[in-house]
């Protein structure tokens, strides 16, 4: 039988809620105003990765180059951007299936923390009204290395006080499905099975996974 797990780690982005959307507008605009324009499948690969990778990827694909002030100035004026877009997420903008997950997880008294490179991810868990859920947040703020390094992970196992091969992973993105590999944990992969392959099971979305599923990982008693 497979060992049991002790604590969950959840992304945000693309896991708990869809904000991938919202942070396509927010740079698409500033693309626009640059001259060029980014696809949808551009976009796929801002998900879960930090917002300076993104914008220095952005610029690349514009085929811009910024001074290091004009570039602080761009991340500043998406993310307020990014923020107008944000500010009227509530609980209803929880991805289907999420909730009774993580009220399965609190009555059964299973720890459980958010490993996310969104420096805005305190705001959007408040918003959603699940912030007081969870053990622990990690984000973008408490890292120097984004994912596909498993930093934002360990660190979350840390602070959970259990150890990295004791953790579930929920993850939507490449970089965040290789950050739980190097970091040692159990990986489930949210989306298409081509693109999350290396995780250890992929489900389309969160409302595939049940109880059930959660009992055969995680210790629950
Ligand atoms: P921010 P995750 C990630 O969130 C997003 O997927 C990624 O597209 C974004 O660039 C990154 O957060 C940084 O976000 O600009 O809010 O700091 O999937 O790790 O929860
Ligand atoms: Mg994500």
């Amino acid at each position: 039988m497979m060992n049991k797990l002790k604590a969950v780690i959840f992304d945000l982005d693309g896991v708990i809620v869809d904000t991938a959307r919202f942070h396509y507008i927010a740079w698409r605009k500033m693309a626009n105003d640059l001259g060029f324009d980014i696809t949808l499948e551009q976009n796929e690969q801002l998900k879960g990765v930090s917002r300076v990778h993104s914008l220095n990827q952005i610029l690349g694909w514009g085929n811009i180059q910024v001074s290091q002030p004009e570039f602080e100035a761009l991340m500043r004026s998406k993310n307020e951007h990014y923020l107008e877009l944000i500010s009227n997420l509530n609980q209803e903008d929880l991805l289907p299936g999420v909730q009774p997950i993580l009220d399965y997880l609190h009555q059964h008294q299973v720890p459980f923390a958010l490993g996310s490179a969104s420096r805005n991810a305190r705001a959007i868990l408040r918003g959603l009204k699940i912030d007081g859920m969870f053990s622990a947040i990690v984000d973008g703020n408490d890292v120097t290395k984004a994912k596909p390094h498993p930093e934002v992970f360990l660190i979350a196992a840390e602070k959970l006080g259990v150890a990295p091969d004791q953790c579930l992973v929920f993850e939507d993105a490449q970089a965040g499905v290789e950050a739980a590999n190097r970091a040692g944990m159990r990986c489930v992969g949210i989306g298409d099975q081509n693109i999350l392959g290396k995780a250890d099971y992929v489900f389309s979305d969160f409302s595939q996974i049940n109880t059930e599923f959660i009992n055969q990982h995680i210790l629950t008693d």
